[in-house]
């Protein structure tokens, strides 16, 4: 069977012709307006990046390739006949647009256990010189840009690499880093919480199961989890922060280890996917405050006091969504399968009922609804991963199969530096006078 890159390299020239044939025939063509609420309101809503691996509607939520969560449950191939997909299936699917065989998934599986076997030792030496309490984000970031010195694309570049062939070395060095991000991951959560003792790569397993294996979890369940939780945080559409800082700083050329490690660092703020650190923080002041099986009414009055203390409610929100989260859904269904009567999953399920409403009768918030931070932390607690400031990493390993795969294509579609106009207030001012 052909691999990977042989069936994207069939599929680049006729999406090359086919974005040269929208240019001819639209490019004049207007896709919006933009309103001064636009420019100072974070460019909410404006159409202004080209993402081909995925699409966020607001009712239904994200669609990988055209495909639901739900779609993909059934259709990419898990590790076992029914079982979550492994997120190797997605990546294959992001990347070419087609739904995978068992057989190709395999075989990516073993081709990312290759790339991804051995961690430079420069890694774990320079992990272990940053001072103790390092967030591992930091280390994560870190960590992605001291692979940078064997950036393929970089030394293509510096040889001069014509245009067309960008995509090629950019592909190695996605696949190289996606496939070491399992290990990276679990050196920080190894060296941070159990003093450095290493567990070795698993050639055997699969990339998400190697990643729960390596930091010290193994079991079928858990190993289901990491799969599904490594399959739904992969892609978002190119907006959110994380994926539109790795698209901005690809833009200028930069390698694929400095564009991920610049979304990285967008991912590490609160308002995006910190708030899966945040989410668990708060529940447990919840517990301490009024304890596991707090009522209703308790409850609501805790939303009531983060939110007049001037804090967000984590978990909740969205800035494009506007229905629950599918990728709170599908977690949430996870847990009715495999944990119904855990207290701190019945917590959560107390707060959708009770938070939407209050949010609503607050009156500020375009969505009330919960978004896959909210869920996220409770399964991995179940399974014994509590160390909540190492959630973010996780999405993070997660979050490079999307925005790798869209950097990939924007190379092999020739898509040029990203550079839009800013305006002061005395020239908008000026202007609209
Ligand atoms: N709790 C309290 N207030 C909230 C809120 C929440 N969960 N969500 C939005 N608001 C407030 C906003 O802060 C804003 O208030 P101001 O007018 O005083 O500034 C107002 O409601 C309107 O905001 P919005 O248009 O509904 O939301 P935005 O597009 O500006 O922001 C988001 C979206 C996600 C940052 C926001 O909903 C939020 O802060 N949520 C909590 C953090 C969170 O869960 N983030 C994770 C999102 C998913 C991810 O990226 O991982």
């Amino acid at each position: 069977v052909p691999d990977l890159k042989s069936v994207l390299k069939e599929k680049i020239p006729e999406q090359q012709e086919r974005l040269k044939a929208i240019k001819k025939q639209y490019g004049g063509k207007e896709l919006g307006k933009v309103t001064v609420d636009m420019t100072i309101g974070g460019m909410r809503g404006i159409t202004g990046v080209l993402w081909e691996t995925s699409l966020l509607d607001p009712e239904e939520g994200i669609r990988f390739r055209g495909y639901s969560i739900p779609e993909l449950q059934q259709m990419l191939p898990g590790a076992k006949p029914g079982g979550e997909p492994l997120p190797e299936g997605l990546l294959w699917l992001l990347l070419t647009g087609e739904i995978p065989s068992k057989e190709q998934v395999d075989a990516l599986s073993a081709e990312l256990a290759e790339r991804g076997s051995s961690i430079p030792a420069h890694v774990d030496t320079m992990l272990t010189s940053l001072p103790p309490g390092t967030h591992p984000m930091t280390q994560f970031s870190m960590a992605v840009l001291a692979l940078q010195p064997d950036s393929k694309f970089a030394q293509a570049y510096a040889k001069g690499v014509p245009k067309k062939d960008y995509w090629d070395p950019v592909y190695e060095d996605s696949m190289n880093l996606i496939a070491k991000l399992p290990g990276i991951a679990a050196l920080i959560y190894r060296n941070t919480y159990f003093g450095g003792k290493k567990i070795p790569h698993d050639s055997n397993l699969d990339w998400a199961a190697n990643l729960a294996h390596q930091m010290g979890h193994d079991g079928e369940e858990v190993y289901e989890l990491t799969r599904l939780y490594q399959t739904i945080h992969t892609d978002h559409e190119g907006g959110n922060v994380s994926a539109h800082a790795t698209h901005l700083v690809g833009s200028a050329l930069s390698d694929p280890y400095f564009s991920f490690s610049a979304g990285l660092n967008g991912l590490a703020g609160p308002l995006h996917g910190l708030a899966n650190q945040e989410v668990l923080r708060w529940l447990f002041d919840v517990t301490k405050k009024i304890g596991q099986t707090p009522s209703k009414e308790e409850v609501e009055k805790f939303v009531w006091d983060t939110l007049n203390s001037g804090r967000v409610i984590p978990g909740f929100g969205h800035a494009v969504l506007r229905k629950t989260d599918p990728r709170y859904t599908c977690q949430r269904e996870f847990a009715q399968k495999h944990l119904p009567d855990d207290p701190m999953f019945r917590l959560v399920s107390l707060f959708y009922e009770v938070v939407p409403g209050v949010l609503l009768e607050q009156g500020k918030v375009k969505n009330p609804w919960p978004n896959v931070d909210a869920h996220s932390g409770v399964l991995l607690q179940y399974y014994g991963i509590k160390e909540e400031n190492f959630y973010t990493v996780l999405f993070g390993v997660s979050r490079a199969i999307g925005v790798l795969s869209q950097g990939i294509w924007s190379r092999a579609l020739g898509l040029p530096i990203e550079r839009p106009k800013s305006i002061t207030m005395e020239a908008l001012e000026r202007k609209l006078a």
